[in-house]
């Protein structure tokens, strides 16, 4: 067996393992801005992930179906229904899942205070941690000056979201198809574009401040795509990304410590043991 032979037989192992549930054990999961109903949207990563882990409590931070896009154009994959299906069986099982309606997802704002299926909708809420830390989660479109202050403008953006998303997409097949890692081409220009910066300092400064005023220790929003956790003024900003580019998501073990978890790194460490794995039993072969 050559070394690509190799390579291909612990790709195909590596996917058939993929399936298989591992347990990752958290007190509480926040993952928002799924965009179930966009192509953009990643839903297999998102049920990796969701098969993978379990916790007390799961907290859906806002825009995880997309009314707008749906409105637009119909996408609906089967993967986007398994989500919803697992999310339903999570909560049967006994899972706390709790839905805070973002921007994106703003008709389901009418049922905030209703349970359906056993999700609770609710608008802004503290979450009390497991160290007695106590953090405001919500989406955080309330604090966007641009959603706040011109729909239309918001809107455009979006549009153009979606087709930077798309040849996003297509840069990936290829850059899959060469041997090249994940590269967030949106990602990249949303850094890269100063506005944009500025536009997620003062979200993330917003967001602490509202925290402060509310007398918490924390926030726990999503809303700008973009994973963090970081102190403001003595405020600890938690952002717990996305499932379209960074696939990310906040979680608290059982001491109350909360950390971000990266899905593609994850992974990738997975694939990788998996392949040093199989090239292991290769050479114990005696020749
Ligand atoms: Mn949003």
């Amino acid at each position: 067996m050559n070394a690509r032979d190799n390579f291909m037989s612990a790709g195909k192992q590596s996917k058939s393992l993929l399936k298989k549930p591992k347990s990752m054990r958290f007190r509480t999961i926040w993952i928002s801005d799924v965009h179930l109903g966009t192509s953009g949207c990643q839903a297999s990563r998102l049920l990796e992930f969701l098969k993978a882990t379990e916790s007390d409590v799961l907290y859906l931070v806002g825009d995880i179906v997309d009314g707008w896009q749906l409105r637009r154009r119909w996408y609906w994959h089967q993967t986007h229904n398994d989500v919803v299906q697992l999310v339903l069986k999570k909560a049967k099982k006994g899972t706390k899942v709790i839905f805070v309606p973002g921007n994106h997802d703003e008709a389901i704002r009418q049922f905030i205070g209703l349970d359906f299926g056993g999700i609770k909708i609710r608008d802004e809420l503290i979450h009390t941690c497991a160290n007695g830390k106590r953090m405001l989660v919500l989406h955080g479109d309330r604090f966007d000056g641009v959603i706040a202050c011109a729909k239309w403008l918001a809107y455009v953006g979006d549009s153009l979201y979606t087709m930077i998303l798309k040849f996003n997409q297509y840069l990936n097949a290829w850059r899959a198809r060469s041997g090249l890692p994940y590269w967030s081409l949106s990602q990249y220009l949303k850094l890269k574009v100063k506005n944009a910066v500025s536009y997620i300092t003062s979200f993330e400064t917003a967001l602490a401040e509202e925290a402060k005023k509310q007398g918490v220790d924390g926030v726990i929003c999503g809303h700008i795509h973009k994973a963090e956790i970081r102190e403001i003024n003595g405020i600890l900003y938690c952002n717990d990304g996305d499932w379209v580019e960074s696939l990310s998501a906040l979680v608290e073990d059982a001491s109350g410590e909360l950390r971000l978890i990266d899905w593609h790194e994850v992974m990738l460490r997975w694939e990788q043991s998996q392949f040093l794995r199989t090239e292991e039993e290769v050479c114990a072969v005696p020749a």
